[in-house]
């Protein structure tokens, strides 16, 4: 349908046809906020993408036609030509940084549309880098810049031209998913291992609070500084370096905010270590466990909640929800759940039920299905 949908556009802005990509949203499991700490993430690409129609157009300029946004734009390929539409930085900023490696771009016209949900912590925005990354590695580049560099791509596009100071995490596992596998990324060594991931008796389930979050505009930023006061301080490269015994060491020497923002990450490298060990001997109870302490600390700690994500939190743990936490960036978007198959229907009623009543709307909910990340169609 998407596909159908974009073609016709395509056909009616440029005329003829280009070639299809896509790349994909993505959940976490666990492991959130250490990406640009150094530590662990968890995440997978999931059944929700963006998909754009490109073609190149002998021109030295893109041409780019927003579905969902329903607008259009030109621009050139050098600095200068920055368009000022925040969709349409993410594509320039992706060319800028591929020329920026010494690889190659030219002109191209492009359609494009998608079905991740905005502002839901399912980034979006790296869905977008990485489908347009892919494009022209695949279009220009004879494919030889590697998969990881690509989502590099997208990180730097996200530095240099869009404002956010993110970690890899949400562009590595757009570009590299893989169907029924999560992926566990060390992101000091930038070492990564696929973990099928079946449970037999488990869904997850993602519960929309529909709060919008925007990471450009959030706190996002002043929690990384926090990060890295802290690890200046106690003279590590990132947290991931760190533990408790360092870091209450020093305490008298930060402030009380810096202290829970670093406690928080500290705890987090452990519990993505423990979930690991947790999956490999299928112990699910042991993982919510874990996702429960993660929500706790991210809200108490950490303090990228809101007031509904963590009614959410409360709804899933009376309802006898094996774990919740909030995922992706926070200040808005979805809980992640990890439910038994028979709690399955009676926990997304009761969440519905109970936020509709709450808050006057209905969230959203998806049930995650893991698979490919950034590909040609
Ligand atoms: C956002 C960022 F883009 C990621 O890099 C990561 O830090 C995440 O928030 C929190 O884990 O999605």
């Amino acid at each position: 349908m998407l596909k159908e949908k974009i073609a016709r556009v395509f056909a009616e802005q440029f005329g003829g046809e280009g070639i299809f990509y896509a790349s994909a949203g993505r959940i976490n499991l666990i492991g959130e906020h250490t990406d640009y700490n150094g530590g662990f993430v968890f995440p997978g690409a999931i059944d929700k993408v963006i998909m754009a129609e490109i073609r190149p157009n002998g021109l030295d300029k893109v041409r780019v036609r927003s579905i969902d946004i329903d607008e259009y734009v030109e621009f050139g390929l050098e600095e200068k030509d920055a368009p000022s539409e925040s969709w349409a930085r993410y594509i320039f900023g992706v060319c800028r940084e591929v020329l920026k490696r010494g690889g190659k771009v030219e002109g191209f016209d492009a359609v494009f549309a998608g079905n991740v949900p905005l502002g839901a912590g399912l980034s979006s925005s790296a869905a977008l880098e990485s489908c347009f990354a892919y494009a022209v590695n695949d279009l220009f580049n004879d494919n030889r810049i590697e998969k990881f560099e690509l989502a590099r791509i997208g990180q730097s596009t996200e530095h240099n031209y869009c404002g956010v100071n993110c970690g890899i995490m949400d562009q590595f596992a757009s570009v590299c998913g893989k169907e029924g596998n999560l992926m566990r990324l060390d992101c000091r060594s930038l070492e990564y291992e696929y973990y099928p991931f079946h449970p037999e008796d488990y869904d997850l389930v993602l519960i929309d609070s529909c709060v919008k979050h925007e990471l450009k505009d959030s706190p996002y930023n002043r929690r990384r500084e926090s990060c890295e006061r802290v690890a200046a301080l106690l003279g590590v490269g990132t947290l991931r370096d760190a533990d408790m015994d360092m870091l209450e060491a020093k305490r008298e020497e930060m402030s009380e905010e810096d202290y829970k923002r670093a406690k928080y990450v500290i705890g987090e490298k452990e519990r993505v270590l423990d979930v690991c060990d947790a999956l490999e001997k299928g112990d699910y109870e042991r993982v919510g466990r874990n996702m429960y302490a993660t929500h706790e600390g991210l809200s108490k700690d950490y303090e990228v909640s809101c007031e509904e994500l963590d009614f959410l939190n409360d709804v899933a743990r009376e309802t006898g929800v094996t774990g919740s936490r909030i995922m992706g960036g926070g200040f808005g978007g979805c809980t992640i759940n990890l439910v038994s198959k028979k709690l399955h229907d009676d926990f997304v009623k009761e969440a519905v039920d109970r936020f509709e009543k709450k808050y006057g709307h209905a969230p959203k909910v998806y049930d995650v299905v893991i698979s490919d990340g950034a590909r040609r169609l």
